[in-house]
């Protein structure tokens, strides 16, 4: 499915959160308009009592248009009928950071190297996505190994998201790199 149709997105088959619970470093991001997260992102995914998975993210943010700091983020998930394909409600330890509630797909992801998110916030007349962002995670904070490399591009295309990715460095600098 390469025509853009944001109901033909092909996510991952029979996806397990608890092989995805840990530690994702993000190494590649897409931006929606008005971005938010800009670097040394750090993504904790866990599984609670019931089954529900939960999330902690971490990571240099622009609020305010200009202003740079780090910060906590939360995140809930709402299951839904397809296992890989979830709500996320999220919100910022401080009050003025960003929060909302936004789809939250996992494109393919073999658990222990790489993850490819998704989310489209807005689905054009056409069906197609205006308005979206996705991050590509690494288990590695130096990023992908190159024999995950092709997969990930064939999915950004997939995704039709190929172009439109940034570079997220860890450097640790403005953020540290733990949660
Ligand atoms: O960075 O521009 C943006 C949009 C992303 C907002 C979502 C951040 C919340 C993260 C919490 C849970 C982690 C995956």
């Amino acid at each position: 499915a390469q025509d853009c149709q944001v109901s033909n997105i092909q996510v991952m088959q029979n996806f397990d959160r608890s092989r995805y619970t840990g530690r994702w470093y993000a190494v590649a991001k897409k931006d929606p308009v008005g971005l938010f997260l800009l670097d040394n992102v750090v993504a904790q995914f866990s599984v609670d009592e019931s089954g529900k998975m939960t999330a902690t993210a971490h990571g240099r943010v622009i609020i305010l248009n200009n202003w740079e700091m780090c910060a906590n983020m939360f995140g809930t998930f709402e299951d839904t009928p397809d296992p890989a394909k979830f709500k996320m409600r999220y919100w910022g330890a401080a009050s003025y950071l960003q929060s909302g509630n936004d789809d939250h797909w996992v494109i393919d992801t073999d658990y222990d190297n790489y993850a490819i998110h998704y989310s489209c916030r807005e689905v054009d007349l056409d069906g197609t996505c205006l308005d979206g962002y996705s991050f590509i995670f690494s288990r590695h904070p130096t990023g992908l190994r190159p024999e995950d490399q092709k997969i990930v591009t064939n999915k950004k295309k997939e995704i039709c998201f190929l172009g439109k990715y940034r570079r997220v460095g860890h450097t640790g600098k403005s953020c540290n790199n733990y949660i």
